[in-house]
């Protein structure tokens, strides 16, 4: 009889006896670092996640990026995360050598031939396993978006044949991988944060750097170089990190919808950066750079050249890890 009372006058005062929506949701102000510019696909990424993350969460999941570094750089963001200050960061892997050593696997020179094959091995166990290794180092990776190939730029004069990196001021990230990569073709390789390369070019402190073509624009190394030679030497991850004493403070209901909306954010930005490098290079070209594209015959002399880097490097990154993404890439070349 009492619970027929209670029922009714639930009813009665309209009260459903469904829980409030979303109530598995609280409302989070989620910052989210990087050093590029919003024009960057790395925007249109943030603006699906966003839209996904409204759905699931009726709008209480809300990102706010920061751009151009305004939070610091890579690795002070990423060192924020792991103390539980920020929450997130979309960074590339190389800065992050340090605190894992593994993710200079994606470092080591022309080690991907192609944008496929790294989401292949990115989206799959391979990457899987280097989510385990940034875990156990305070960080969640929601998912792994697209920085992409890298090209050279520079101030001096045309690259078309590795000799011509003769004592060229190269910045490099903070990555001994890189490091080695260049001063092994004989430039002067330098590692500088990605905040302070405009102002390097510009001051001719540094004659070149290297980043792809949609970075070469958008943040507009183009204004300050002369020469662009398209090496794809290297193909560089985004990591969209998140902060895991933070993540784990979250309900599983919004750590899955971060998790699921990352990857909705993940396919937009791929697709877009894929669209705009090539815009980026005509831009480049209009901008009236000489832009030359490295032989095959060149490309399998620097390849050559540069398998030294692979054997020097081979223990610090862990022989296990470079054994395992060589052993992907055959299957996936069969
Ligand atoms: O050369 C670089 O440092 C860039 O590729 C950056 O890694 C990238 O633009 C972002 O990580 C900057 O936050």
């Amino acid at each position: 009889m009492r619970k027929l009372l209670l029922a009714t006058t639930a009813i009665a005062l309209g009260l459903s006896s469904a829980a409030p929506a979303f109530a598995e949701f609280n409302e989070r102000n989620i910052r989210v670092s990087n050093g590029i510019n919003e024009d960057h696909p790395v925007g249109n990424g943030i603006k699906a996640m966003q839209a996904c993350l409204d759905e699931k969460s009726g709008g209480k999941l809300k990102l706010t990026a920061f751009w151009g570094g305004a939070l610091g750089g890579d690795l002070q963001a990423t060192q924020a995360l792991r103390s539980g200050v920020q929450e997130a960061v979309v960074t590339s892997s190389s800065p992050l050598v340090g605190i894992i050593p593994a993710l200079g696997v994606f470092d080591l020179p022309f080690l991907f031939a192609s944008a496929q094959e790294a989401y292949t091995v990115l989206d799959g166990d391979f990457g899987d396993m280097m989510n385990e290794k940034l875990e156990a180092a305070g960080l969640v990776n929601l998912a792994y978006w697209e920085n992409g190939f890298r090209n050279l730029s520079n101030s001096v004069r045309p690259v078309t044949k590795w000799e011509d990196f003769e004592g060229m001021k190269v910045r490099v990230m903070q990555n001994n991988i890189f490091l080695d990569t260049f001063q092994n073709l004989g430039a002067n390789a330098t590692p500088m944060a990605f905040g302070e390369v405009f102002s390097a070019l510009e001051t001719k402190a540094i004659d070149a750097q290297e980043n792809p073509y949609v970075t070469i624009d958008t943040s507009k190394f183009f204004e300050v170089q002369k020469y662009v030679t398209e090496t794809n030497h290297a193909y560089t991850p985004f990591l969209f990190l998140f902060s895991k004493p933070i993540f784990d403070s979250y309900t599983p209901e919004e750590q899955a919808a971060l998790r699921e909306c990352a990857i909705v954010g993940r396919d937009e930005e791929r697709k877009v950066i894929q669209d705009l490098n090539k815009k980026s290079l005509e831009k480049i070209k209009e901008a009236g750079l000489e832009v030359n594209v490295l032989s095959a015959e060149e490309q399998a002399r620097i390849r050559e050249k540069s398998k030294v880097v692979y054997e020097k490097h081979k223990a610090a990154i862990g022989a296990d890890v470079v054994d395992a993404i060589l052993a992907k890439l055959e299957e996936i070349r069969k």
